[in-house]
């Protein structure tokens, strides 16, 4: 795709008279979250379909609560898919930009041997149990012991967390921003990380009401720094593959197998006579670059894919053949604003922002 605009905590307890404090079964409140823990950075997973000229994928996230946990509270931020489109108006809603759109569907599943199982289920909710541009509960005090037997060596209570659309990924228009945060308690963090694809986004997703590079203390910058975790073993070679990146010439590919699809609209898009510039345009032409755990920069990429269906993969084999353990950073910038962009590595995809709540 595509560019948007187009188409459309710990219980608290008053202490004194003067002032309150929070207690708290963990012993701090700090909350891991994908693509942050953060309601005001305007970055989000995105969830969309043909319609709005993108790929659809479940998102399904990896998520880790230390052994030393006894519990976990899981909330997602504008889970809500309350949309722009018609019956179910909303003029407040944020993040979301829908038409006739059917239900989102989010399950979590035990999964300790990660298998990818379905068959023991833990909770299962709906866009409808959400509030529009807030935090709310999934799970709370959920007991971090699922009942399944850990595996030697195992220093999480595996779980995971399947997001998806219920209705023809096809022909409706839908687009539905959210954000994922846990916590735990004890003294280790949880993690999450992505299996598969994933798809983000920053606002405007809702462009009648989500705030744009226009807006006063907008604070996205059109850049994303992921982390890539690749364990001991790993079987080379490592892939990074991006697609509906919408460059605008997109002349080139890492694998140079490339097809030229432009974006549509285009990244960086400058304006024409008779349409004029788009105002979520965020310099420079969208691009990446990719460093090894070393700090090594292993390639800068300044045309990634066009319009969707379009991809394009950078393949790494160290010399000699073996992928070293470690974190990889797959770096991009000049993201414009609204511009979804899809995601794949066969290492663990781990939250782009580090700040912690
Ligand atoms: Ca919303
Ligand atoms: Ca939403
Ligand atoms: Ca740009
Ligand atoms: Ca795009």
């Amino acid at each position: 795709m595509k560019n948007t605009t187009k188409k459309l905590i710990a219980s608290c307890v008053l202490a004194t008279t003067s002032s309150a404090f929070c207690l708290s079964a963990y012993s701090d409140t700090i909350w891991v979250g994908w693509p942050s823990p953060d309601k005001t950075d305007e970055r989000f997973i995105s969830m969309s379909g043909t319609q709005t000229n993108t790929e659809y994928n479940d998102i399904v996230i990896k998520i880790g609560i230390p052994i030393s946990a006894t519990s976990f509270d899981l909330e997602f931020f504008d889970g809500d898919a309350s949309g722009i489109g018609l019956p179910g108006f909303d003029p407040d809603s944020r993040y979301d930009s829908h038409f006739n759109a059917a239900a989102y569907s989010y399950t979590l599943y035990e999964d300790q041997n990660q298998t990818g199982n379905t068959t023991n289920t833990i909770q299962v909710k709906t866009d409808a149990d959400f509030v529009n541009n807030e935090w709310s509960t999934f799970l709370v005090g959920q007991t971090a012991s699922h009942g399944v037997a850990v595996n030697p060596g195992d220093e999480f209570y595996y779980y995971r967390l399947v997001l998806s659309y219920t209705g023809d990924t096809e022909n409706d228009i839908f687009l539905n921003g959210l954000k994922v945060r846990v916590r735990s308690d004890g003294d280790s963090l949880p993690e999450l990380s992505i299996l598969d694809k994933i798809s983000v986004v920053a606002s405007p997703i809702n462009q009648f009401n989500d705030p744009d590079p226009t807006t006063s203390g907008y604070p996205y910058d059109g850049s994303w720094s992921f982390p890539v975790r690749v364990g001991s073993g790993f079987n080379a070679p490592l892939l990074f593959t991006d697609i509906d990146a919408d460059h605008k010439t997109d002349n080139s590919s890492p694998d140079n197998t490339n097809t030229i699809i432009p974006g549509d609209p285009a990244d960086d898009f400058s304006g024409t006579a008779s349409i004029p510039k788009e105002a979520r345009l965020i310099s420079p032409n969208i691009r990446y670059t990719i460093f090894d755990p070393s700090g090594n920069l292993l390639l800068s990429n300044n045309d990634p894919s066009g319009d969707a269906p379009d991809e394009e993969t950078f393949s790494y084999t160290a010399a000699g053949g073996a992928v070293p353990e470690g974190i990889y950073r797959w770096n991009w910038i000049g993201v414009d604003a609204g511009n979804t962009i899809i995601l794949e590595t066969n290492g663990e995809l781990l939250p782009p922002c580090v700040c912690r709540y």
